[in-house]
């Protein structure tokens, strides 16, 4: 680890060690004193799950059953811990990674398998769980988001003292994504109008194959910190820490405290997606230091050691697990294929002359091959 700049891990907000042990913090310990051994067995099969979901649909990819899929491997307790310390009526605006928080919010992990196979353009209904449909453009839904807290002030429903009514908006975003200047608009529009959000950054420390020191001289929470809106690097690997520190977060935005940076550290342990290749810009070293930091052993660890965590309890999540997978490739094979001419019907809402141009072009093509088309 380096001393300063991005890769330090100075300063962070840890709970858990990776070796699997307790530790005490002055400012966040109370935050998880009233999680007991259930509370923290369900952060641990949620990671369990939704991890043997990512390596599912990932298999999914390979086999041809999915156009893409962008692994969560690694970012568990980030997603996990997050996701946990929301309250219902709470807004999420991800990115596309974001599928530990997608399972805390209580969608069923299957839900996110439609825009992957290419069969809807969207997936979910984002006010069914508070949850936003996944965004592909870096950065751009951290401003919907800001926009949204600010409505949400305006309702009233921030500072009333009302533990129901009082509502944080939080986005989820990458390393990378702090160096686009939507993020920049969103800390600046969020830090002025002291909008109820939390700004979840999860410096995995690649942005496809450009790693943050390409992107910044200093930790990334300092960025939060150059808009005067208070920020907090976590380990992103220890579900603890996460979840401490952003239950400090959303409380300060409920009760009208304004906007929260966290910058939670962590490792993107997969490829940035089914079409990259990381063997191409990063070291096998680097990956096994991470592998010794993966965010589930030291939960196993830990919770096996004060006896919570027994075999009976490891039988039962592995046979949820299997039947998860099973139900998650069952699923996937199911959704079909689409007819490829649907492509052209959602572009606009009323008719328009160059996509029906563009149709008809593709009607003839495809039935110029021998057969017609499929
Ligand atoms: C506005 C925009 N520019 C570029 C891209 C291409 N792109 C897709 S993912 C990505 C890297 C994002 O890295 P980071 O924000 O760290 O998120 P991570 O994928 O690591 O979770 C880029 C540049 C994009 N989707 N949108
Ligand atoms: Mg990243």
């Amino acid at each position: 680890m380096h001393d300063s700049g991005p890769l330090t891990d100075d300063g962070l907000v840890q709970l858990l060690t990776p070796g699997g042990e307790r530790l005490e913090h002055p400012e966040y310990s109370p935050r998880v004193a009233h999680l007991d051994s259930a509370a923290l067995l369900g952060m641990w099969r949620d990671m369990v799950l939704v991890r043997r979901f990512d390596t599912e649909a990932t298999s999914l990819q390979r086999q041809g059953e999915l156009g893409l899929w962008v692994q969560s491997l690694g970012q568990e307790a980030a997603q996990i811990g997050s996701g946990r310390a929301l309250a219902p009526q709470d807004f999420v605006f991800p990115s596309y990674r974001e599928h530990g928080v997608a399972h805390t919010r209580g969608l069923d992990l299957t839900e996110l398998l439609r825009l992957f196979r290419g069969v809807d353009h969207g997936g979910w209904d984002p006010a069914a769980h508070n949850f936003h449909l996944y965004t592909l453009v870096i950065g751009s839904h951290t401003l919907h988001a800001t926009g949204y807290a600010m409505g949400v002030q305006r309702d009233g429903a921030v500072g009333t003292g009302d533990p129901e009514r009082d509502t944080a908006v939080v986005t989820y975003f990458g390393d990378g994504a702090t160096s686009q200047g939507d993020v920049n608009e969103a800390l600046v529009f969020s830090a002025v109008n002291n909008a109820p959000l939390v700004l979840f950054c999860q410096n995995n420390q690649w942005a496809i194959s450009e790693s943050t020191v390409r992107q910044t001289r200093v930790p990334l929470a300092d960025r939060g910190l150059g808009f005067g809106v208070p920020s907090v690097r976590v380990d992103g690997n220890d579900v603890l820490a996460c979840y401490a520190v952003t239950a400090e977060a959303l409380e300060r935005a409920r009760s009208g405290g304004g906007p929260t940076f966290i910058e939670a550290f962590t490792y993107r342990m997969g490829a940035h997606t089914t079409s990259d290749d990381p063997t191409r810009y990063r070291s096998a070293a680097e990956e096994d230091y991470w592998r010794q930091r993966d965010p589930i052993d030291r939960l196993t660890t830990y919770l096996t050691g004060t006896g919570a965590l027994t075999d009976a309890v490891r039988a039962e999540v592995e046979a949820e697990a299997d039947a998860l997978g099973e139900r998650v490739r069952e699923f996937t094979r199911s959704l079909g294929r689409p007819s490829t001419a649907t492509m052209f019907e959602h572009v606009y809402a009323t008719p328009h002359a160059i996509v029906d141009a563009e149709r008809q072009w593709f009607e003839r093509y495809e039935s110029s091959f021998i057969g017609g088309a499929e």
